[in-house]
C-alpha cells in the first residue's frame, strides 16, 4: 500500500487528522488496532473548549454538536461546608464551552469518513514503524494473517498513551516528564437528567464531579484509592458516596439511575518531548496525558491535530518544511499550559492521602481566595477556557 500520511490510531486525534487532510486533498490511511465498534464505545471526555468546537466546525464536523451539544458559560466549585461559587468563563474571557461526548465526536468522525470512503484498517495487529528517521518511512502490520506494509511520506502517531509510535523515538532523544497521582476516578454514566451545571467538589471524603452528556444522560465521578476495584462499587454504594460529597441541596437534586457504564481511570500527568522525530509526528495522548480534572485531554488532541494538519498542508502546497520543523515546539507550548492547569486543578480539588495538616490548610485558603477574588476567578476562567491557537506570523 502507498499513501502520503499514515495515521496510527483511529481515536479522535487520528480520525480528525485524516478528515482535515482529506479536505486539503492530502491522501492518508488510518491503521487502528481495535475494531470500529470498540473505538466507538469508549466513554471518555465530555467538555469541549470553544477552540475545539471552532476547529470541528471549520471542518464540517459540528452539525450534530451544534444541535445536541449543551453550551455552558462556566462551572461551579463547592467545598465542604462552604458556599459554592461559579467560575464565569463567559463573563471573564467571553468564551463558552460545550458538553458533548467524545463518543458522539467519534461517531461523527466515522460518519464523515464513511462519506468520503476513507481508508481505515481496523483490527491491525502488531503495528510497526520503520525508518522513521528517514524520508522514506513505512508502517507494517498483520491483517488477516498477512503482514501488510504501507510506504508513506509521513507517519502521524495518534495511537494514545499505550501506543507504539512514541517508542519509535530513540531513548536518548525522548525526554519524558511524569507525575502519577495517588488516586483514580471512578466514573458512572446513567440515563437520568443531570444537574444544570458542571460541578467540581472538594470534600474530606474526596473529590467528586457532576457532569453531563445530554439533557437525559448524566456523568458523575468520585475520587477513589488507587487499589479500588470495580466489583466493590455497586451502584448503591456509588450514589451514596457521591451524595455525601456534595452539599445537601445539590445531593438532593442528583437523580440516581442504574449505571450504563462504570469504569476506573488512574490519574497521571505526562509529557514526551519532542513530539516529532524524522518523519514521525505525535499528536494527542500518544505524546501527553493530563489528569481529567481540567477536561483538557481531548482538547489538546484537537489543537495538536490543528497544528500538524496546518504544517502538512503547508508542506504539500509549497514544499516548505518550516511548519513541520516547528510543529513540536508550537504544540508543546499549548500542551504545557494545559498540563499545568490540569495539575493545578487536581491539587486544588482532590484530597491527597499524603497531605499533612499544613497542606490541608493551604488548600483551603487557596479555595477561599479563589471564592472571594474576582481576579483569581478570571485567571482560572482563562485557563479553563483554554488558550487561543497560535496564528501564523
Ligand atoms: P485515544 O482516544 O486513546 O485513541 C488512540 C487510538 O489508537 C489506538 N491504538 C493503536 N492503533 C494501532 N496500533 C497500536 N499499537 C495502537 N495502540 C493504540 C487505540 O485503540 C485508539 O483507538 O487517543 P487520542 O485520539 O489522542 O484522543 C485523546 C482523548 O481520547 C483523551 O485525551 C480524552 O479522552 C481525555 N479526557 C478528557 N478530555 C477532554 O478534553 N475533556 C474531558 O472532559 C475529558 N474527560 C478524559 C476524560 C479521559 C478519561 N479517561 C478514561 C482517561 C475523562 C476520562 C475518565
Ligand atoms: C466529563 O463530562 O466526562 C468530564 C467533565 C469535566 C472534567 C472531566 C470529565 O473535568
Amino acid at each position: 500500500m502507498k499513501t502520503l500520511v499514515t495515521i496510527i490510531g483511529a481515536g479522535p486525534a487520528g480520525m480528525l487528522l485524516s478528515e482535515i487532510l482529506a479536505r486539503q486533498k492530502i491522501d492518508s490511511i488510518v491503521v487502528e488496532r481495535q475494531s470500529r465498534d470498540y473505538v466507538k464505545s469508549r466513554i471518555r471526555a465530555g467538555v469541549l473548549e470553544q477552540t475545539t468546537v471552532d476547529v470541528l466546525r471549520e471542518n464540517g464536523l459540528a452539525d450534530r454538536l451544534d444541535s445536541e451539544g449543551h453550551v455552558h458559560d462556566g462551572m461551579k466549585i463547592v467545598w465542604a461546608g462552604k458556599e459554592s461559587f461559579f467560575i464565569d468563563v463567559k463573563k471573564h474571557v467571553d468564551k463558552q464551552f460545550v458538553a458533548y461526548g467524545q463518543t458522539s465526536i467519534q461517531e461523527d468522525l466515522f460518519a464523515a469518513a464513511n462519506r468520503r470512503d476513507a481508508r481505515i484498517v481496523f483490527n491491525a495487529e502488531d503495528v510497526k514503524l520503520h525508518d522513521v528517521q528517514s524520508k522514506k518511512p513505512s508502517v507494517s502490520f498483520f491483517s488477516n494473517g498477512e503482514r501488510v506494509s504501507i510506504e508513506t511520506d509521513f507517519i502521524a502517531g495518534c495511537d494514545g498513551f499505550h501506543g507504539v509510535s512514541r517508542q519509535a523515538i530513540p531513548h536518548d532523544v525522548l525526554k519524558e516528564y511524569e507525575k502519577v497521582y495517588p488516586f483514580g476516578w471512578l466514573g458512572i454514566l446513567t440515563e437520568r437528567p443531570p444537574l444544570p451545571d458542571i460541578v467540581y467538589a472538594n470534600h474530606p471524603r474526596g473529590f467528586a464531579l457532576a457532569s453531563m452528556r445530554s439533557p437525559t444522560l448524566s456523568r458523575y465521578y468520585i475520587q477513589v484509592p488507587l487499589d479500588a476495584q470495580l466489583v466493590e462499587w455497586t451502584d448503591e454504594r456509588f450514589w451514596e458516596e457521591l451524595r455525601s460529597r456534595f452539599p445537601p441541596e445539590m445531593a438532593r437534586a442528583i437523580v440516581e439511575g442504574p449505571s450504563i457504564e462504570k469504569s476506573i481511570a488512574p490519574l497521571r500527568s505526562y509529557v514526551a518531548e519532542p513530539m516529532s522525530y524524522g518523519s514521525l509526528f505525535l499528536a494527542g495522548d500518544s505524546a501527553h496525558i493530563v489528569p481529567p480534572t481540567g477536561a483538557k485531554g481531548l482538547n489538546l488532541a484537537v489543537s495538536d491535530v490543528f497544528y500538524l494538519s496546518r504544517a502538512l498542508t503547508s508542506f504539500y502546497k509549497t514544499g516548505n518544511e518550516a511548519l513541520l520543523d516547528e510543529y513540536s515546539a508550537t504544540a508543546l507550548r499549548r500542551v504545557w499550559h494545559s498540563v499545568r492547569t490540569s495539575w493545578y486543578l487536581t491539587n486544588l480539588l482532590h484530597r491527597f492521602p499524603t497531605a499533612n495538616q499544613f497542606d490541608q490548610k493551604a488548600q483551603e485558603y487557596e479555595l477561599e481566595f479563589l471564592r472571594s477574588s474576582a481576579s483569581a476567578q478570571a485567571a482560572l476562567a482563562e485557563q479553563y477556557a483554554g488558550l487561543p491557537l497560535e496564528e501564523l506570523k
